[in-house]
Formats: structure tokens, C-alpha cells, sequence
């Protein structure tokens, strides 16, 4: 497992549950971590930096070779979406759990993608399908495709080197910046433009594909509330989505993985406009963070689906009879404080009680006790809810999030919270800017009435306790509920 964290437990769990043992590699700052203590082997790889342990290839190639691995999971970022990774898995006998090192580099670059499915009669969104650095000639099909037109990253995704360009004046300087920032982020500053599309939903379809050619859609997963493109809430099915829709867009999906010689699980990225027209984005060659929601209404393991097309499985079901029943929501819980503009807030977990009940998930990477390390993605776990329907989803994630107990760090949840709990989430009106129009500039509602009340019990309860315990009080320590009848819901 060359990852850490939830995602590395996660993979750890089905693994387990199939016979295969596993092998956790870990960093300096990882030694007391999770999944190291899960695994059925550790290998410690170096220093907590990426480049020393994570991200390092050749160390973690040897820790595959000196225990013996048969295959290699990379989980999601880090090495997941790395064709030289892949291909050296693949020149060393490893099984990559993942597409061929090929097809990655084929989807990894937006502009071979953008062609690949133009030739497949998906629909993608207007611009162009060649990297450009000539400014005269950016200029030219910037008039051609006309504005607002958004500059991209040729070698990214993620937001990374985007800038959305209204008017010609500030054209050449926002290509500039884009190519630098791409530039730091990928070594590869080549640019491209694409219409920009105002206000776009970012709905995604789960695809699996075997090696004998056989390729499944499971179904869409509604990706658009996100802060500077991180996403924060996921859920399926998608609030727009109509069956006829979802025909349309999954027959899509399966026919760009079909052009692009996809194996294994990907996830095909479409952007839907406000007259519910939708457009190719882009393909993620790697295993999603959001997969659960995906698991809860299927019913499916789409970890144990991966390790059996590395091994050379077909797929156990076709697209006629894979279904879908419910709806589930999934919050991602991050070491981060949102009352600090989200900014990460590292320490150790003093203590943490996760929720549990009907339909809640927790897909966990830390334990009380555990020092969060501030070199990697704060990533702590993910919360799903799965109810029949969208309504009992989002009350069932509610009261998961308010039995959520993590001391230590600073997390978003009562942002959460507040945003299941709005209005506009419950219309199902999630656009990409759903955060920036309705929860910019977001302060807690209660945090000091929480105090004030915490106050009041503990000044109460210790009068009580002088006054000595109330009849029929059994036990020396009486409790709130017991001494103050129905307090504070
Ligand atoms: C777009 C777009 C609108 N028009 N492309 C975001 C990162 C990567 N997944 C592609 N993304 C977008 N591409 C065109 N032509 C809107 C997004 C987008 C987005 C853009 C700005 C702010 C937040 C966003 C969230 C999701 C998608």
C-alpha cells in the first residue's frame, strides 16, 4: 500500500477480507500511524518529507521487492496518478492497481484527453485541443472561442494554473501567471484554452473496466460544493440528475474509457451547464476519495473490484444488472480550522468518538493519541450517511456530525453542519460557487452559548454535589441528565 491514512486502511480492509496480505511503508512521522499498526508488514521508507518517502519511487519499489509484494496500490495522490510510477511497477513484475502506465499518461495530459474524446461524439466543452505558448496565437483563438475564456494547465487538474479571462486587456498577463503556476506545479507550464462555462455543476461517473474489454458505468457522483477546489460534500445521485440524463452522461463516461484502452477504476469528470447540457472535463486515472458514496448505493466494493481486474477477472456484473438504491452524502473531515479560513491546524488527537448507526460510515485514518503530521494532505477521515432517500441522508449525516467527537485538532464540522442544515443545500442548489454565495466569510453560530452552557453545568453540578446526592440518585458522580432534567438540545 504506497499511501497512508484513511485510504490506506481502507484499501488494507478489503485486502484483509480477500486473504491478501498487506504491506504498510511509512515515514518518520508515521511511525505510530494507523495503518503501519494494521498492516501485516511495515517498511519504514525515511524522512517525513514526500520526496524522502511517499512520493520517493525507489524506496518504495524496494519496499515491494523486499517483502516479496505481488502488487501495489497507490491510493490517491502521492504516487497514484504517476505514469513513471506505473511503469516502473510494471517493468519490475509489479501489479499496478490502476490503469496501464500508458493510459495514464495519455489522460494526464488535458489536451491528448480533450482529443481522444472528441473523436468518441461525447461532448466537450469548446476550446482547444493542442498546448499553445505563442501569445499572438493564444490571443487569436481566445477572439476564436470568445470571451469569458478560462486558461488551463496542459499537465494539471485540480484548479492548478486555471485563470478565468473576461475581457482581452488582461488576456497576455493571466496566460503568464497560468503557464508559471503550472509551470511550479507540474515542471510543465504548457497552456490551453476552453470556454469558460458560468457557474457549472461538477457531476462525475464512476467507471470500472476489466481486461477483456468489458467497461460499466456506476452511476454519478453531485462533486460541487468545494472550497478552492477541494471538495468538501459529495453525494449521489446527483440532485439534477434525471434517468434519461443519466443514460446519457453514463453512456458517455463508458465510451470515453472505451477510447481511452481504460482497465481498472477511473472516474470520468463532466461539467453540466445551467441548461442541463453537459461537457467532457477530464478522466482521474486513480481511486477517488469519494468512492464510498458510490459503495453505499451500489453495494459494491470497488477496492476488491480492483484487485480482481489486476488479477485478471472479469467483471462480475454487467451494466444491465448493476443497480443503485438510496442516497449517499459524504463530508471529508479535515484537520483544518474554519474559523482560520480553513487553515490546517496539526496536533494530537487528545481524544476522538467516532458516530455510529444506521447507515454511517467512517472511513478512519487516525485513533486518540495520534499526532497528526503537518507534511501530508490533513485528510483525517470521511463521514458517509446512506438513507433511502435525500432527506433522511442529510438528517442522518446531521446527527452524525454533531456525535462526531474529535479534541485536539480544529475540523470544519460545525461548518458542515451548517451547510447541510442551509436552505440552499436542502433545494439541492449546489453549483461549483455554492460555498462563495452562501457560506463566504462562514463564523460559528453557538460556540460561545456551547461555552456558556458548559459553564452553567459544571457550576450547577458542583452545588449539587455539596448539597450531597439528590434522592434516588444512584452512583457518587450524578450526571447532568440526572440532576438537571432535560437541558440544552
Ligand atoms: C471548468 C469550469 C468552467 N468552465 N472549465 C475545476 C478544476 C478542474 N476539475 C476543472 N474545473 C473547472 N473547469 C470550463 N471550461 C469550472 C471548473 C470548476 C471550478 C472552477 C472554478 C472554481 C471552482 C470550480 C469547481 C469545480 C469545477
Amino acid at each position: 500500500m504506497a499511501n497512508r491514512g484513511e485510504i490506506a486502511l481502507r484499501v488494507m480492509s478489503t485486502c484483509r477480507e480477500m486473504g491478501i496480505a498487506t504491506v504498510a511503508v511509512y515515514s518518520e512521522a508515521d511511525r505510530k500511524a494507523a495503518h503501519v499498526l494494521k498492516a501485516d508488514q511495515a517498511v519504514f521508507l525515511g524522512d517525513p518529507e514526500p520526496a524522502e518517502s511517499y512520493l520517493n519511487i525507489d524506496k518504495v519499489i524496494s519496499a515491494a521487492k523486499q517483502t516479496g509484494a505481488e502488487a501495489i496500490h497507490p491510493g490517491y495522490g502521492f504516487l497514484a496518478e504517476n505514469p513513471l510510477f506505473a511503469e516502473r511497477c510494471e517493468q519490475e513484475g509489479l501489479a499496478f492497481i490502476g490503469p496501464p502506465s500508458d493510459v495514464i499518461r495519455k489522460l494526464g495530459d488535458k489536451t491528448v484527453a480533450r482529443r481522444t474524446v472528441a473523436g468518441s461524439g461525447v461532448p466537450v466543452i469548446p476550446g482547444m485541443n493542442r498546448p499553445e505558448s505563442d501569445p499572438g496565437i493564444l490571443a487569436q483563438e481566445a477572439a476564436n472561442i470568445g470571451y469569458p475564456v478560462l486558461i488551463k494547465a496542459a499537465a494539471g487538474g485540480g484548479g492548478k494554473g486555471m485563470r478565468i479571462v473576461t475581457s482581452p486587456k488582461d488576456f497576455d498577463e493571466a496566460c503568464v501567471s497560468a503557464s508559471s503556476e503550472a509551470q511550479r506545479a507540474f515542471s510543465d507550464g504548457a497552456i490551453y484554452l476552453e470556454k469558460y462555462l458560468a457557474r457549472p455543476r461538477h457531476v462525475e461517473f464512476q467507471i470500472v473496466a476489466d481486461i477483456h474489454g468489458h467497461v460499466v458505468h456506476l452511476f454519478e457522483r453531485e462533486c460541487s460544493i468545494q472550497r478552492r477546489h477541494q471538495k468538501i460534500i459529495e453525494e449521489t445521485p446527483s440532485p439534477i440528475m434525471t434517468p434519461e440524463l443519466r443514460e446519457r452522461m453514463g453512456s458517455a463516461a463508458v465510451a470515453v474509457a472505451k477510447a481511452s484502452g481504460y482497465v481498472n477504476a477511473g472516474t470520468v469528470e463532466f461539467l453540466v451547464d445551467q441548461e442541463g447540457k453537459f461537457y467532457f472535463l477530464e478522466v482521474n486515472t486513480r481511486l477517488q476519495v469519494e468512492h464510498p458514496i458510490t459503495e453505499m448505493i451500489t453495494g459494491l466494493d470497488i477496492v476488491r473490484i480492483q484487485l480482481e481486474v489486476a488479477s485478471g477477472n472479469p467483471l462480475p456484473f454487467t451494466q444491465e444488472n448493476v443497480r443503485s438504491r438510496g442516497h449517499a452524502i459524504e463530508c471529508r473531515i479535515y484537520a483544518e480550522d474554519p474559523e482560520k479560513g480553513f487553515y490546517p491546524s496539526p496536533g494530537k488527537i487528545i481524544y476522538m468518538q467516532a458516530p455510529t448507526g444506521p447507515g454511517i460510515r467512517n472511513d478512519c485514518g487516525i485513533y486518540s493519541g495520534f499526532q497528526v503530521p503537518v507534511e501530508y494532505d490533513p485528510i483525517l477521515s470521511k463521514l458517509i450517511a446512506y438513507a433511502e432517500d435525500r432527506d433522511q441522508a442529510i438528517s442522518r449525516m446531521i446527527q452524525a456530525l454533531k456525535d462526531y467527537v474529535i479534541l485536539g485538532v480544529r475540523t470544519p464540522v460545525p461548518f458542515l453542519i451548517d451547510v447541510l442544515k442551509s436552505e440552499a443545500f436542502a433545494r439541492g442548489d449546489t453549483f461549483t460557487d455554492f460555498i462563495d454565495t452562501h457560506f463566504a466569510g462562514w463564523k460559528p453560530s453557538r460556540r460561545d452559548a456551547d461555552a456558556a452552557c458548559a459553564a452553567f453545568i459544571i457550576d450547577e453540578m458542583s452545588r449539587v454535589r455539596k448539597a450531597g446526592a439528590p434522592a434516588g440518585q444512584v452512583g457518587a458522580d450524578p450526571t447532568p441528565w440526572q440532576t438537571l432534567g432535560p437541558w440544552g438540545r
